[in-house]
């Protein structure tokens, strides 16, 4: 097997079916591709790649000047490293910025799902920065694919009994969860080939694995800090009230990626599920994976997800399926109150004596740039006080275990790298995110990252010029419609539409429980401060105490916003 086209497709079904049926568990050609003097893999191979955790891009910046040369494609590979609750151990922590320093661009990103990205690696150090990561006891199996993506969890450092339980019963999913597959150790870590009769076998996910990708996260009663309603299996965990794990809330089939015009493409919010114990929960997690594997789209990859599967289906239906799969009884699930989002920014008292500090990272890149050197800036810290490093669904990192008499030496270094105390950034700033986008991710159609760090800081003025500076109020950018940075689920959201031009999404609220709506399509980057200065002035007369600016808006209705808009036009 070389290329797709020599593939005869499996019938009916879409081409990754084929590659994945016949790849011999994930191995297909990449170890001898990899050998090969090129600076690409073939197609198949760069659909396998995904599964251990490495996406082929190109440089976008560089196509043009490559075409004008009548040269390829700039081609570089992106690393996912999978990272479980976002914990990071700080050789894990420096491992990563020596492979960015050596290998890859030079900056580190925080994902919005608690991982780490390394951009810019070029094929012939793929395989020495896989090795590397392997080393530091992380893996970047699993990182990307149709399998179980990394499962996410509140990453607050608290050390009490609730917290490490429910970090074990993460650790047990992902046992469960990972592909048994020895492709990875063979072609990464020149693993032994082992020679047998016995067909290899993947307990789980067998000869195809999933029909698409599949997202978990595991929050803690209370707080949405993970975007629960963003996720395939969302898991809530549920305390007694001496502090252990009462239960765990089970949801299912939210998914927010979907394309522009094509409305059989949708966002969905996770839907309650069933109510489990807590040495149910892996058992549960594993046959909601199962039910998917067996029922979910093979044919068409735009209609295969979880939340596919269960528009066709129905909820009933798919919770009879789980439950014919388990051995226990399925409990009604409870309902779920959330307190307002905690980002987890700052300093904090972890439970145990020690402190954790939430350092905001602008879009979750690690890099030392204009004023802000927080790649030497963390280097430092994590080399001098060696804190254990976790990475939070809004893309930014915690240094935790800090001994209390350490603090005024990590607010220094903090200072001499530019690296900001939260207390001074902006509210906006601070809730934001945007996807990388271009130059690195082939389906951007318009910025995210390099766009939003401008508008924002204009929002922000806006804010501020109305005495509303201090308003928690999330913003989203993403560079498509495919909704990385979760733009469906912030009180505002940016959906790239074409270069300079976003859809602006307006409804959502700050805890990400709702879906937020088209409000404007197509606005040039540039009119945004304009079209929202008036919701923003109208807000501040009309809203009721407490009210964020999502509810205020999902209130008062769009129809009376473009009323505001219309008059602000004539006026
Ligand atoms: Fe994503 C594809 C980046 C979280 C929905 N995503 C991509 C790719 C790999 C582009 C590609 O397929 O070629 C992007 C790589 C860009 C780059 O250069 O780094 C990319 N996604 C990201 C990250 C890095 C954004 C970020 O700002 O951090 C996030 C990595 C998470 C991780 O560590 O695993 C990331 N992606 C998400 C999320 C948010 C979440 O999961 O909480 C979503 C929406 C939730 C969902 O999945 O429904 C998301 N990404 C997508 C989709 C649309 C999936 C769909 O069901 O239609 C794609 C495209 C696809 O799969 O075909 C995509
Ligand atoms: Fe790329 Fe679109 Fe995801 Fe942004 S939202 S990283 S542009 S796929």
């Amino acid at each position: 097997m070389s290329d797709l086209t020599d593939l005869s497709v499996l019938d009916g079904l879409s081409k990754n079916e084929t590659i994945k049926a016949t790849s011999n568990h994930l191995r297909g050609l990449i170890k001898e591709e990899l050998l090969e003097d090129t600076p690409a893999f073939g197609d198949a191979s760069e659909q396998l790649l995904k599964f251990h955790g490495i996406y082929q891009q190109d440089d976008r910046d560089r196509r043009k000047e490559a075409r004008a040369k009548g040269l390829d494609k700039h081609h570089q590979l992106m690393i996912r490293t999978r990272i479980p609750g976002g914990v990071v151990s700080p050789d894990a922590y420096i491992a990563h910025d020596d492979i960015s320093r050596r290998w890859a661009n030079g900056t580190l990103r925080v994902t919005t799902r608690q991982d780490f990205q390394l951009h810019g690696v070029l094929k012939g150090d793929i395989k020495k920065s896989i090795r590397a990561i392997n080393d530091a006891l992380l893996t970047t199996l699993g990182g990307c694919g149709d399998v179980e993506r990394n499962i996410m969890c509140c990453p607050e450092p608290i050390a009490d009994r609730f917290h490490a339980d429910v970090h074990r019963s993460i650790a047990a999913m992902v046992t469960e969860l990972t592909p048994k597959t020895g492709a990875y150790h063979e072609i990464w870590l020149d693993g032994e080939v082992v020679e047998t009769s016995e067909p290899e076998v993947e307990p789980l996910y067998r000869e195809q694995y999933l029909p698409r990708k599949f997202k978990t996260t595991v929050a803690l009663e209370g707080d949405n800090c993970v975007d629960v309603y963003a996720h395939d299996l969302a898991i809530v965990a549920m305390r007694t009230a001496d502090g252990a794990v009462r239960g765990f809330n089970v949801l299912v089939g939210g998914g927010l990626g979907r394309t522009h015009n094509k409305p059989e493409t949708f966002v969905a919010v996770a839907q309650p599920l069933c109510f489990v114990q807590p040495d149910q929960v892996v058992g549960v997690a594993r046959e909601v994976v199962a039910v998917q594997r067996d029922f979910g789209d093979r044919a068409n990859r735009r209609h295969a997800r979880l939340k596919y599967t269960i528009a066709d289906h129905g909820l009933d239906w798919f919770r009879d399926e789980v439950q014919k799969r388990v051995a226990f009884q399925l409990q009604p699930p409870e309902p779920l109150a959330w307190k307002p989002v905690d980002d987890h920014l700052g300093w904090h008292e972890q439970g145990d004596g020690r402190l954790y500090v939430g350092i905001y990272i602008e879009n979750g890149r690690i890099a030392d740039v204009e004023g802000v050197r927080s790649r030497t800036g963390l280097r430092r810290i994590v080399e001098e006080l060696r804190p254990e490093v976790r990475l939070t669904a809004q893309q930014n990192v915690i240094l935790a275990g800090i001994d209390p008499a350490d603090r005024p030496r990590v607010e220094r270094l903090m200072a001499e790298h530019g690296i900001a105390a939260v207390e001074v950034i902006p509210q906006a700033v601070r809730n934001a995110m945007a996807c990388p986008a271009i130059p690195t991710c082939g389906l951007a159609v318009a910025e995210a990252e390099r766009a939003l760090p401008g508008l924002i800081r204009r929002l922000a003025t806006v804010l501020d010029e109305l005495g509303l500076g201090a308003e928690r109020i999330s913003f989203r950018m993403s560079g498509c419609p495919n909704g990385c940075s979760r733009p469906y689920l912030g009180d505002v959201g940016f959906v790239g539409t074409t270069l300079g031009k976003y859809d602006v999404m307006l409804g959502g609220d700050f805890n990400g429980t709702r879906l937020n709506r088209l409000f404007a399509p197509n606005v040039p980057i540039t009119e945004i401060p304009a079209l929202l200065r008036p919701m923003f002035e109208t807000f501040r007369a009309g809203r009721r105490p407490d009210e964020g600016f999502g509810n205020w808006v999902d209130r008062v209705g769009f129809d009376s916003l473009r009323e505001i808009a219309a008059a602000e036009r004539t006026a």
